[in-house]
This record gives C-alpha cells, sequence and structure tokens, in this order.
C-alpha cells in the first residue's frame, strides 16, 4: 500500500504547518502521569505511513508534546490528495460527497471529535480545536463545519478528480451497499509518546468508501477508534468501523491492558471478541495497535495484510502484523 506525500516533508515543521491557527498555541500543561517508565518518544500508526509517522516522531524529538505532534503526523496523509481514505481525495460517499471524520485524546483524559464534516481538510487538528475551544467532545456536519470557519480553516473541494471517476464507475453498478474488502481501510490513527512519557493519539478518515450518506464509523469515536488513558496505555482501530463500535474496541484494549495484559495480548483478545459474534471467517477487517506506559507495542488484525509504522529512536519503519487468519 505505497503512497507518495502530497506535502513535501520539508514543507512541514512545528513553525510552517498552519493547520489549525492554535494546533502549537496551547501551553503543555506537563501534568506527567504518576507511572512514567518510557521517556524516549515514539509514534506508532495504522498501516504503512512513513511520512506521517516520520513528521510526528520528529516534531516529538524536538520538544513537541505528543497531542501536537499527533495532528501534525496525520495531518501529512488528511493533505495527500493520492490518500483516498483520509482527507482531501478521500472517497466520497454513495451519493458522492466527501465527509470526514476525526477524533484525538491526549494525556488528561480530554478528547474532542468532528464527525461528518464536509469541506475542511485537516479534521484531527479541528477535533482538537472543539476539544480545547469549546464546553463539548463532538460536533457534527453543519455544527462542526461552522466551528471550524470561525477557527479560520478555509473550505475547500475534498473530491478528487480520480476518487470521483472511481465513485462514478462504483455507481454503474448501482450497488447500494458500502463495499466492504481489506483494501479501503487505510484511516489513520496515530499514537505518539513524548518525552514526559505522555501518551496521546489521533484518528483521522474519509470513512467506508460508498458509506450511506451520513454514516459515521469508529473512527470518531472516543472508546471505539481511539482510547487514551495515560496511567495505563493507548489504543487504535482500522478497518470496518460497525465492528469495532459494536464492542467498543479500543477502550477494551486499554481495559484489558489496565487488568495486566500486554498490548500484543489485548489486540488479540480485542479481535477474538469480534471474532466471537461470527460464524466462520469474516470478510472484513479489523485491526488494532496499542502501546503501554512501558513502551511495549502491539497489533492484531483478522486478516492478512494490515501493517503500521514506528518510528522510534530516529528510525521509522513499516512492521507487518499477526492476523487471525
Ligand atoms: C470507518 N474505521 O469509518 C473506518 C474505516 C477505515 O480506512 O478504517 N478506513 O469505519
Amino acid at each position: 500500500m505505497k503512497r507518495r506525500a502530497f506535502i513535501d516533508r520539508s514543507s512541514l515543521s512545528l513553525s510552517s504547518l498552519l493547520i489549525s491557527p492554535k494546533i502549537f498555541s496551547t501551553p503543555m500543561k506537563n501534568k506527567t502521569s504518576k507511572n512514567t517508565f518510557q521517556k524516549s518518544p515514539y509514534v506508532l500508526s495504522t498501516w504503512n505511513v512513513p511520512s506521517a509517522t516520520q513528521e510526528a516522531g520528529i516534531a516529538l524529538e524536538q520538544g513537541a508534546n505528543a497531542l501536537d505532534a499527533a495532528v501534525l503526523g496525520v495531518a501529512v496523509e488528511e493533505a495527500n490528495i493520492l490518500n483516498t481514505t483520509v482527507g482531501i481525495g478521500g472517497a466520497p460517499d454513495r451519493d458522492g460527497v466527501v465527509s470526514l471524520d476525526a477524533c484525538v485524546m491526549n494525556h488528561e483524559g480530554n478528547g474532542g471529535a468532528v464527525v461528518a464534516v464536509e469541506n475542511i481538510i485537516h479534521v484531527a487538528a479541528l477535533a482538537k480545536d472543539v476539544m480545547e475551544h469549546t464546553p463539548h467532545v463532538i460536533l457534527a456536519s453543519k455544527g462542526a463545519q461552522k466551528f471550524a470557519l470561525d477557527q479560520g480553516y478555509t473550505k475547500e473541494n475534498l473530491l478528487s478528480e480520480s476518487s470521483k471517476k472511481a465513485w462514478l464507475k462504483w455507481l454503474e453498478k448501482g450497488n447500494y451497499t458500502p463495499e466492504i474488502n481489506i483494501e479501503n481501510h487505510d484511516t489513520i490513527g496515530m499514537l505518539c509518546s513524548d518525552g514526559d512519557g505522555n501518551l496521546s493519539g489521533a484518528c483521522t478518515t474519509s470513512g467506508l468508501a460508498y458509506k450511506m450518506h451520513g454514516r459515521v464509523g469508529d473512527s470518531p469515536i472516543l472508546g471505539s477508534g481511539l482510547f487514551i488513558d495515560n496511567e495505563v496505555g493507548s489504543a487504535v482501530a482500522t478497518g470496518v468501523g460497525e465492528e469495532v463500535l459494536k464492542t467498543v474496541g479500543s477502550f477494551l484494549v486499554v481495559e484489558l491492558m489496565r487488568q495486566g495484559k500486554t498490548p500484543q495480548e489485548a489486540c488479540e483478545i480485542a479481535i477474538g471478541r469480534i471474532l466471537s459474534k461470527q460464524v466462520g471467517k469474516p470478510n472484513f477487517q479489523v485491526a488494532y495497535i496499542a502501546t503501554n506506559k512501558k513502551g511495549e507495542i502491539g497489533a492484531f488484525s483478522i486478516q492478512k495484510g494490515f501493517s503500521y509504522t514506528q518510528h522510534k529512536n530516529k528510525k521509522t519503519n513499516n512492521v507487518p502484523s499477526n492476523s487471525a487468519f
């Protein structure tokens, strides 16, 4: 699953990427957890996203906090017009409308999310703005867009020519069931641990290709697409959101780690929970990645083909995940 970064990495830096007027203006509160074991920053991202992961890693190495780094990192894929599952260029719904979902969570247990947002590229930054500048956790659709415009975001056409072409081809069959296959699951979920050992994360997606208009998946739902507990660990999901929502997947992974499971064991049990409701081999993909306060990492998926990208000790590499089938 190769992608070329739309934005040249060198053009992105802590000082130059103005995805949100406020992205780096929030003072770090320096609230560290009681059990900080890991001080060397690291980043984990779903799928093969070296540019985004490295961007976040470099930001952490330069002293950014985990939340700022995650939002900055996923912004690389949100701006990548060739990535048909995130941000600009994302596959539209069955009516030809691109709508985006995103959420963030920080080490203090705060979160923000936006669902079904049209015409705004950097929805993870917008989710962070919801967290930091409203009394709410989730803003939806037109309300989220109005908030974005008030915050200084600009309206963009998110439907690329090639995504439009693919949608028109899909329409020829008149098949109004969202397609479910492992190729269209490339949500970027990113987990960051910063120099203070604090955990934060972001998850951003255009959702399932050709979904019903108004459909919202797991990715912007705290506890399903993403969950952070700075005392325990963090987890993020990708794949068919309906299955993750029904098992509150990322929360489950973190709660399993709280009970003493390693991140790997927790991801495997959470995938097992989904499989336990299925008869035979399912035809959909779900994958989790997770990390704990010791810096241990886990990843597991239903189907073969899932991988995650990590940035650790100044190196970025892609790691294949084990799978149930
Ligand atoms: C969703 N979990 O909307 C997302 C899909 C996904 O790449 O992972 N897309 O259900």
